[in-house]
């Protein structure tokens, strides 16, 4: 009787907590995500970035000279070269021999020497490197000259893609708005003043290097070719500007357009290049004239389109939501307070504004600047880097509901079939295709001009996790299908390209590297090249895996699969070294730096999911002691990468740790700029991408088969709240917690299939389902695709 009266008891209070839940969520108002300065930037990494997965604009917002910073996605020097060796082959033999023999060292000179790409590789004109667009100058001649600027505020909206400046100069209010429009493809400026007649403004624009520019009516035009190397087209582009003024008078002066006393004007930035013969003229020009000129249209068409894409995901983290400090002294605020916990959702949605913003359906995907850079010379040469960094950027896009912004990096990676056929069979006599680590827009595959960094082999079969991931996420088996090819075709280079090594008896590939680290031998010799590393390893057993998978799904390939399987298990397993580490390469050598910022034998931890509690606790307690070994401090895409590895060792505060690390001002060092863009140092996008991505990690982890909330939260984010994540299987999930425990989650299915689920804590309701049951800590759920699953504990 009295467990039954404490039964009534329970449900009620269960009802009436979902009732309030339910009315708590309904009336939340969403989350406003932005960031301020309140002065003017006076470096590239202060002013704000805006894109539109093509054309990106940063404006500086100086009184004086207003800049702004363009760029263009595809404005790439150099062009397709052939720059694969006929020779190298001759010599493979020779190196796999030496390497098996152990003399290490003789076969990477061997290797320096004879397989390498031809040319410069990176440093050569025809590979190319992005490059900045140029810059819009705008000089304001103010009717007050004395009065001294006050109320400075420059803003990013990452609610609707808008950066706003306004600051008073005596009694005017100057109010600045700029976008760079999703759906036009043109970027847009408005200057306005709360005096009619105050504007007098001289605007111009200019590059660094290649360009013409000149005035003619109300429109700029700058222009130019870059360069391609011997005999070869470089690429062109044109920029124009439309100025348009309210009343006041406006007047061309040979590469200048001056406006004198207007109340209002608006500049239309129109850019585009020829990659991929595109008539850019004809594309520059159209963009320009057919978008109207009607500012507030466009920016309400503008907004729409981005809110479809922004506003699928939310996050709350903390009571006290959105700080009220300007962002770098939040920043600097947060170096000895770690309590402002709504930094990290600012982090997390930043970055899904910036993946919005530098990659969009039918374009390239976002490279090492994102599609952002001040400089000719691009640090890298702004390039696809695939031993980690390309990857990182595409890391949240199916986690954080853009699944749409992964096309460019899957498109990109089928781009590198058929050149990558090509050095397969120059370089290895290998079917299949391969890439090795530098990648380009124009297709380039073979091994860079140095072995140390640039002979990874596997950075192919890497980009293929990302094809099998969107799968993943969206069960799309139409879609599985057409990227199959690639996957097999990379599976099909590695099933002839593994080798015996005599010394063990398992299939390495030969000659590799684990990504830019360097061991030391036991003849004290220091040595990049190996037979066999940890990565690769964990790399091809991740391929072989999932293209046996895509075969079974397809029904394709039944046979060559069995013998995919055999290989598969020839390679050799992840071991724990002498340090208790996982072993970096095939021998227990000692990496000549300990905090090296590559920490590849861990690619098996995360992205994959080779190692996990589950299936594999010692190799964890491995992976911990390599982190520990390696340390934390590190370039910024390796702090971010090590937010990952913790969250998936469910160690919340030590991700959190990291957090605080990737968020300090970089100053000239390593961290976070403060605009908010990774510190490599310099300036590299993937930090970003990376970190965000572990912020996801901590809340939301599906990579083991089943799905678990909260699996890596620090103490700190007691109470918090998620909306719109997704996860592998197909749905989406929100989800609630509130002293650390999930209060409520709400599963939307996107494709039929069979969800498991980690039960949280304390009693379930479960509603929306009833064949579903409860096992071994974890709830079976059937569902179909729409089906909506509310499940509430309590306690
Ligand atoms: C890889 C990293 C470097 C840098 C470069 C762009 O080579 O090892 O740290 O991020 O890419």
């Amino acid at each position: 009787m009295k467990s039954n009266i404490y039964s009534v008891k329970k449900l009620l209070f269960a009802v009436l907590f979902i009732f309030s839940l339910g009315n708590t969520i309904a009336q939340d108002k969403e989350n406003q995500w932005q960031y301020y300065f309140n002065h003017p930037a006076s470096i590239w990494e202060e002013s704000i970035p805006l894109g539109n997965g093509r054309i990106g604009m940063m404006p500086w917002g100086g009184v004086d000279r207003d800049r702004i910073v363009l760029n263009e996605i595809s404005l790439w020097a150099g062009n397709k070269q052939d720059s694969d060796n006929p020779e190298a082959y001759k010599y493979l033999g020779e190196i796999r021999k030496l390497l098996f023999e152990k003399k290490n060292k003789e076969a990477q000179d061997l290797m320096y020497k004879t397989f390498t790409c031809l040319g410069k590789g990176s440093a050569g004109i025809d590979y190319g490197r992005f490059e900045n667009f140029g810059n819009l100058f705008v000089d304001f001649h103010y009717p007050d000259t004395t009065s001294s600027v006050t109320d400075y505020r420059r803003t990013l909206d990452i609610n609707n893609a808008l950066s706003v400046n306004t600051f008073n100069k005596g009694d005017i209010t100057y109010h600045r708005e700029y976008f760079t429009s999703f759906t036009d493809n043109i970027g847009l400026i408005k200057y306005t003043s709360t005096q009619n007649g105050s504007l007098n403004i001289d605007i111009s624009l200019q590059r660094d290097d290649n360009y013409e520019t000149y005035a003619s009516g109300n429109i700029l035009y700058m222009f130019g070719q870059l360069k391609a190397g011997v005999g070869k087209e470089g690429m062109r582009y044109l920029g124009m500007v439309k100025v348009l003024n309210k009343n006041g008078s406006l007047s061309a002066t040979d590469k200048t357009i001056k406006i004198k006393d207007a109340d209002e004007v608006t500049l239309i930035v129109s850019m585009a290049t020829n990659y991929n013969n595109t008539n850019h003229e004809k594309l520059a020009g159209d963009l320009l004239n057919k978008s109207g000129n009607n500012f507030d249209k466009l920016k309400r068409k503008h907004i729409t389109a981005y809110k479809k894409l922004f506003d699928r995901v939310d996050l709350t983290l903390a009571k006290n939501q959105n700080s009220d400090l300007p962002i770098d002294k939040r920043l600097e605020a947060f170096v000895k307070d770690k309590t402002d916990y709504d930094l990290a959702a600012l982090y997390m949605q930043y970055a899904r504004y910036l993946l919005i913003s530098s990659t969009r359906e039918g374009g390239l995907p976002p490279n090492l600047q994102g599609l952002w850079a001040p400089q000719i010379h691009t640090p890298w040469n702004g390039d696809y880097h695939l031993n980690i960094n390309l990857q990182m950027n595409l890391w949240g896009a199916e986690m954080f509901n853009l699944p749409e912004l992964h096309k460019p990096l899957i498109e990109y990676t089928k781009s590198l079939v058929k050149p990558g056929e090509k050095t397969a069979q120059v370089y290895y006599n290998s079917r299949g295709w391969v890439t090795h680590m530098l990648g380009n827009i124009w297709g380039f595959t073979s091994p860079s001009e140095d072995p140390s960094w640039g002979a990874t082999n596997t950075s192919g079969a890497w980009l293929c996790q990302h094809l099998w991931e969107h799968y993943m996420y969206t069960q799309d088996k139409e879609y599985l299908r057409s990227v199959y090819p690639t996957m097999k075709g990379a599976a099909l280079f590695f099933e002839d390209m593994l080798i015996e090594d005599p010394n063990n008896g398992y299939l390495v590939t030969a000659p590799t590297t684990s990504p830019e680290n360097t061991y030391r031998t036991s003849s004290g010799e220091t040595v990049c090249i190996s037979a066999g590393s940890t990565m690769d390893n964990q790399i091809i057993r991740e391929l072989f895996s999932n293209v046996a998978l895509a075969s079974e799904i397809l029904n394709v390939d039944k046979d060559w699969i069995k013998n995919l399987s055999t290989k598969k298990d020839k390679l050799a397993p992840t071991a724990i070294g002498k340090h208790g580490q996982i072993m970096e390469w095939l021998e227990d050598y000692d990496e000549v730096d300990v905090h090296h910022r590559h920490v590849s034998q861990l690619y098996g931890l995360h992205p994959s999911n080779e190692m996990t509690y589950g299936k594999t606790p010692l190799l964890m307690e491995a992976a911990k002691a390599t982190l520990n070994r390696r340390g934390d401090e590190s370039t910024g895409w390796s702090m971010a990468w090590k937010i990952n590895f913790w969250a998936r060792l469910k160690d919340g505060e030590r991700a959190y740790k990291l957090i605080g690390d990737l968020l300090k001002p970089a100053g000239e060092g390593r961290g976070t700029y403060p605009n908010l863009f990774s510190a490599h140092p310099p300036m590299q996008i993937d930090g970003n991408f990376g970190g965000s991505a572990g912020i996801g990690e901590m809340l939301l982890q599906s990579h083991e088969g089943y799905i678990e909330l909260i699996p890596a939260i620090p103490v700190g984010w007691t109470n918090g709240k998620v909306r719109g994540m997704k996860i592998r299987g197909g749905a989406e999930v929100d989800f609630e917690w509130v002293d650390g425990k999930i209060v409520s989650i709400l599963i939307r299915c996107t494709a039929t299939n069979n969800f498991i689920l980690k039960i949280p804590e304390g009693e379930l309701k479960v509603s929306g389902i009833t064949n579903y049951k409860n096992e071994k800590g974890k709830i079976y759920l059937p569902m179909k695709k729409g089906n909506k699953v509310q499940i509430t504990t309590y306690r």
